[in-house]
């Protein structure tokens, strides 16, 4: 007996705690590989995804977050970015039967919206309600599903703090002391000397930290948090989780910086500085810190404190607890790859399964930011170009190791060149009146045991492509993933006008080949779809619509050359075109 098991594979059974099995051939016994285009590893992998899915009911549900933004300034571009790709991701899951929680919302406590509330003249709550309501709104606009939309004003989040607070201090982690050295408020981060230079503009302000923001000096009492002690076990958790912190630039990044400086660090500030917060139990004088408060929301949405600790950590039942991916900006790194799983051991708690930290988009060679002002309005550019296409052109084109610039005319041309010139194109041909009167399935799916040499190239792409595309999208690359699609894509229009259709139509005794060619065509619209819904879920469901998809039938699993149409049939599935209405207009 030969044993087929993945690392992979491997992985997801020890995350969910199942017992340790071998999969064997001897679960399918009666599959015969006899085709040999059809890769037997895959097979399994695909059956073996559906064998965990319908075996473990208390399986942990995928937890993905996004960072929770602050409300000092409205949304731009650079906030969507990071909520279309947990979205994109939960989608994928989704599609894999997976239950998946996904958790946005804002950051609102802290010295910049202090200082931002007094600016305009509104109290700090007024104010959060109404930036915080415009990322809902964007949020919504742009169909992100998140499952939970977290405020840090919220009631059940301070009490979520002020726990986590006690635990610290219970485990030895919280001391008071002085604190000197230097406060960026844009960043809410205190830097040390070595992180700042001189700028020559402005004597008394002039001290640049390195992520290019002011600082002011600060000398005040306040509490600070034992980081000092966690820097074995940090390093320990590295080791041995070598991808736990991606792109791997940054895992790198990250390690050197455990290595080389890890000092105690400031956890609270004094009230008279800074009374937007939550105020430190049993010291009214003091506040909270605002990224400890922050990183704690991701707590908080999984009802933490929860009721009974020592089960749900022990068993993983529903809190959701530990997040199975954090996506982040690599601006925020350091915060959720260093301090945030040091904080989670001093509490005691599990620590996070992975940190995904993208890269920037950048314009007029600047990252993209509101206190510099070079930003794009999200929900402008989705009203002219439409939700998808924004959706499409932010996970195609956005940096992941490298920072990437945002840039109207490539937007354009990725509508006009992929959406409406590649995919939109094949879909019209392939349902096309003039080629197809009846407008139904041209061929039944078992035509693929028919396929010839002409066909062989598009045959091989369509047969490998979910397999390559689910690596890329579980690898959070999904600019990786929709390039294979659209090379695809691409493939098939080529397929078409080589077999010149509006030729093959005028002979009766051609009408197999015509059918063969005008079903590649579809069947790579419905493959296509399927596995674009997680980018562009608005669009694939009008484009799955329109090829007679049924709804029970658009599953990752169906996105298998062959494998769709099987509820009805071939011939009997009707299109739902309408003469002169196009997937995207041109
Ligand atoms: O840092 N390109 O909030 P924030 C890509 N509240 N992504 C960008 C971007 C750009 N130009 N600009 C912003 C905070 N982002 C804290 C987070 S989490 C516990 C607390 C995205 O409003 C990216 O995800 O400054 C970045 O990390 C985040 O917005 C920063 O948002």
């Amino acid at each position: 007996m030969s044993f087929i098991f993945s690392h992979k594979i491997y992985r997801n059974l020890s995350n969910y705690r199942l017992k340790i099995f071998i999969i064997s051939e001897s679960i399918y016994p009666s599959v015969s590989f006899s085709n040999q285009n059809v890769n037997k590893q895959n097979f399994l992998k695909q059956n073996l995804k559906q064998y965990i899915t319908t075996t473990t009911s208390l399986e942990k549900p995928v937890f993905i977050t996004t960072p929770i933004f602050y409300v000092n300034a409205v949304p731009h571009i650079g906030h969507l970015y990071s909520a279309v790709m947990a979205d994109s991701l939960k989608r994928y899951y989704e599609l894999n039967d997976k239950k998946v929680i996904l958790s946005t919302g804002t950051d609102e406590h802290g010295l910049k919206i202090q200082q931002a509330a007094a600016k305009v003249n509104q109290s700090p709550q007024e104010f959060c309600d109404n930036v915080s309501k415009r990322f809902r709104e964007l949020f919504d606009m742009a169909n992100i599903s998140y499952t939970t939309f977290i405020r840090t004003t919220e009631q059940k989040h301070k009490d979520a703090v002020k726990f986590f607070w006690e635990q610290l201090v219970n485990n030895g982690y919280i001391y008071k002391g002085i604190h000197e050295g230097w406060y960026s408020v844009s960043d809410e981060a205190f830097y040390s000397a070595s992180q700042v230079q001189i700028s020559n503009s402005d004597e008394k302000i002039a001290n640049v930290s390195e992520s290019g923001q002011l600082v002011e000096w600060t000398e005040e009492e306040n509490y600070k948090f034992r980081l000092s002690k966690c820097k074995d076990e940090l390093l320990r958790w590295l080791d041995e989780n070598p991808d736990v912190i991606t792109p791997s630039n940054r895992f790198n990044e990250v390690k050197a910086f455990i290595k080389s400086d890890l000092a105690d660090i400031s956890v609270s500030r004094p009230q008279s500085r800074l009374y937007w917060g939550v105020s430190v139990p049993e010291d009214f004088n003091q506040t909270i810190y605002v990224w400890l408060d922050a990183l704690i929301n991701y707590l908080t949405v999984t009802g933490y404190p929860w009721p009974s600790q020592e089960n749900i950590i022990n068993n993983h039942l529903t809190s959701g607890w530990p997040a199975d991916v954090h996506i982040v900006g690599k601006d925020i790194i350091r915060f959720h790859a260093v301090y945030w799983p040091a904080f989670l051991m001093a509490a005691k708690l599990p620590l996070p399964r992975k940190i995904f930290a993208h890269s920037h988009w950048m314009m007029n060679k600047h990252k993209m930011s509101k206190s510099r002002g070079n930003v794009v309005d999200p929900f402008i550019v989705m009203k002219e170009y439409g939700v998808d296409t924004i959706r499409y052109y932010l996970m195609r084109d956005g940096g992941i190791s490298d920072d990437g610039t945002y840039d109207p005319t490539i937007l354009q041309t990725r509508y006009r060149k992929d959406l409406a010139g590649q995919l939109g194109n094949l879909v019209s041909r392939s349902t096309s009146l003039a080629l197809n009167p009846s407008s139904t399935i041209p061929a039944s799916p078992s035509f693929i045991e028919g396929v010839n040499e002409k066909d062989m190239t598009l045959f091989k792409m369509l047969q490998q492509l979910p397999d390559l595309v689910s690596d890329h999208y579980e690898n959070i690359e999904f600019g990786k993933g929709l390039e294979l699609i659209f090379e695809t894509v691409a493939e098939a229009n080529k397929h078409f006008t080589d077999n010149e259709p509006w030729n093959l139509i005028k002979n009766p005794n051609r009408k197999v080949i015509l059918d063969r060619v005008l079903f590649f065509a579809v069947e790579t619209a419905r493959i296509s779809g399927i596995l674009l819904q997680p980018i562009m879920p608005t669009k694939m469901r009008e484009l799955l619509d329109m090829i007679g998809v049924s709804n029970d039938e658009r599953k990752w699993k169906h996105s298998r050359l062959g494998s769709g149409w099987q509820v009805k049939g071939g011939g009997n599935v009707k299109f739902n075109v309408k003469d002169g209405h196009f997937l995207f207009p041109k």
